[in-house]
């Protein structure tokens, strides 16, 4: 088939997205996704902030390692929260996400930059640049808890 300029750009798009064009069989399917996605998210995180925080020595490689996975996982919550999936599952997703869909695509955005950052530092080795980026990433979570995720 001929490939139209729309069509190409359409499959770049969602080869681009990677795993953000996945489909999924019912609401539930998508909420469970985007849940384990953050949980994942959120232990990795975790352990590079026992380091920023000094209660865990510093390992850079460790660090490293788990900068990857945060910067990973920050691309792919975002294919599971697809129009309808405000339901299906319990959740703490406020009606925000889908109604101020365009803030809501920004600071997804937002965290893959800020996570990019991350994983930067993480390779420099460096404890001081490692604590930096570490911030602007908590502060972006914070941001979107506090518009798009219910207490
Ligand atoms: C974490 C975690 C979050 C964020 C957020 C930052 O480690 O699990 O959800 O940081 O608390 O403000």
């Amino acid at each position: 088939m001929r490939k139209t300029p729309t069509s190409t750009a359409a499959a770049a798009a969602a080869r681009g997205a990677g795993a953000a064009q996945a489909q999924f069989a019912k609401p539930e399917d998508a909420i469970k996704y985007r849940q384990g996605a953050f949980t994942v998210m959120a232990a990795h995180f975790g352990r590079i902030g026992a380091v920023a925080k000094g209660a865990v020595p510093f390992d850079a490689a460790a660090v490293q390692s788990n900068a990857a996975i945060v910067e990973q996982m920050a691309r792919l919550p975002w294919a599971g929260f697809g129009p309808g999936t405000d339901q299906g599952r319990e959740n703490r997703a406020k009606p925000e996400i889908w109604t101020n869909n365009a803030k809501f695509q920004e600071v997804a955005k937002r965290l893959e930059a800020e996570t990019q950052k991350l994983s930067a530092a993480a390779k420099s080795g460096d404890l001081a640049q490692v604590k930096t980026a570490f911030g602007g990433v908590a502060q972006t979570c914070k941001a979107c808890h506090d518009d798009f995720r219910r207490d």
